[in-house]
């Protein structure tokens, strides 16, 4: 099988570069100006909202009072007469948005739980209504009203029940069935719809889904997890499917689905690492895709959530043999596990939110060991 990999510059960053990040993030979310790349990228402005939020919070820099008010202010914009939520003003409601909106609230701590709409910031009954209204009869989810299906918007509406502790609206065994439709036994990863590719982008969507519903147990974990560890490259970054190049967002959605499964041992913690800290701009703070590319709010969401889960996921026999664990980086370089680890809270595998959030709003998850 032919392989595409990248090599790792000798003079690429081995800290975690802390400050950079949090004033890249703030930046972006408080930026006003409404430039060209501001307005193409208005379409997922819920999502970029959601990403940034996360990302601060899991190194410890959330934003202040009046900006968070700020933001739970364009939520209640965002609220369309179906109950479904929109990216941004004037846009169409999607699932995906709707999660995205949810997740924020439930990260601020607001009230999602009262049905009275003036004490709430959305009308949980009609946000509920929209996502029942988009699953179908063999238990699958429409994205929006335009009839896309895809296991990502069953994640989305799971996801988003679950925060809201009203999965009791949905059929989920029916949901729940057609994720596994969706599991493909040839190489026991999963595919966007029944008989498609797999992919690792999925797998975490279908992973996250069982673990939400308890059903984890459908499964071949072993076969999952080889095939999962097969996407490391001699880079150590990792690729979402075979022949493909290696992504920083890989370290979220290979990782946490190796986590969910109990198999995140089965990669190279080291060489993974290197190539995440690779992928930061010494410059402007924020990860990219690959070393040397443009910085974005998704991938340093995604970089960082990766360094969280190594290092607060992830022990290895040099950790527990030595508190002060560090490891050789470029240039001859360590790099300081306790650094990274001290600076990054525990991130949720299944929710992509902070794990005390989950913790506190009382959630419980399946994983396997
Ligand atoms: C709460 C974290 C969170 C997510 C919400 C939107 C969503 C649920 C998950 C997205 C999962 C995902 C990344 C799916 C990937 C779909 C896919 C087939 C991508 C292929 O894109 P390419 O071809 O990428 O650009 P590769 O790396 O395969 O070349
Ligand atoms: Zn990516």
């Amino acid at each position: 099988m032919q392989t595409r990999d990248i090599e790792l510059d000798q003079n690429s960053p081995t800290k975690f570069l802390l400050p950079l990040h949090a004033k890249f993030l703030q930046h972006y979310v408080t930026n006003k100006e409404k430039s060209y790349e501001q307005l193409m990228v208005e379409y997922l402005k819920m999502s970029g909202i959601y990403w940034t939020t996360t990302a601060l919070q899991l190194i410890d820099k959330d934003f202040d009072e009046d900006v968070r008010n700020e933001i739970i202010g364009l939520i209640k914009l965002c609220v369309h007469s179906s109950g479904g939520i929109q990216p941004a003003e004037g846009h169409d409601p999607h699932l995906l948005y709707t999660f995205s909106a949810i997740q924020i609230l439930t990260s601020y701590g607001v009230d999602i739980d009262s049905d009275d709409p003036e004490k709430s910031i959305i009308d949980v009954k009609k946000t509920v209504n929209y996502i029942v209204s988009l699953q179908n009869e063999d238990g699958s989810f429409n994205g929006d009203q335009w009839g896309e299906v895809d296991v990502r918007f069953s994640f989305c509406a799971i996801g988003s029940l679950s925060l809201l502790k009203r999965l009791d609206a949905i059929n989920l065994n029916s949901a729940i069935d057609f994720v596994m439709k969706c599991y493909n036994d040839i190489d026991g990863a999963f595919g966007c719809r029944p008989n498609s590719e797999s992919h690792s982008g999925l797998i975490y969507c279908c992973l996250a889904s069982l673990s939400i519903a308890g059903q984890l147990h459908r499964i071949d974990a072993d076969q999952l997890g080889w095939w999962l560890s097969e996407r490391q490259l001699l880079s150590g970054g990792l690729n979402g499917r075979p022949e493909k190049l290696p992504d920083l967002c890989y370290s979220w959605w290979v990782l946490s689905s190796l986590t969910i499964i109990g198999r995140l041992h089965w990669i190279n913690k080291h060489k993974l690492l290197k190539f995440i800290l690779a992928c930061q701009d010494m410059e402007t703070g924020g990860f990219a895709d690959r070393p040397g590319n443009m910085v974005d709010p998704f991938h340093t969401l995604f970089g960082i959530c990766g360094l969280s889960l190594l290092c607060h996921e992830y022990l290895d026999d040099l950790e527990v043999e030595d508190a002060n664990a560090t490891i050789e980086g470029s240039k001859n370089e360590k790099i300081d596990l306790n650094q990274i680890s001290e600076s990054i809270h525990k991130v949720n595998p299944v929710f992509c939110m902070l794990d005390s959030v989950i913790k506190r709003r009382g959630i419980e998850t399946q994983r396997l060991s």
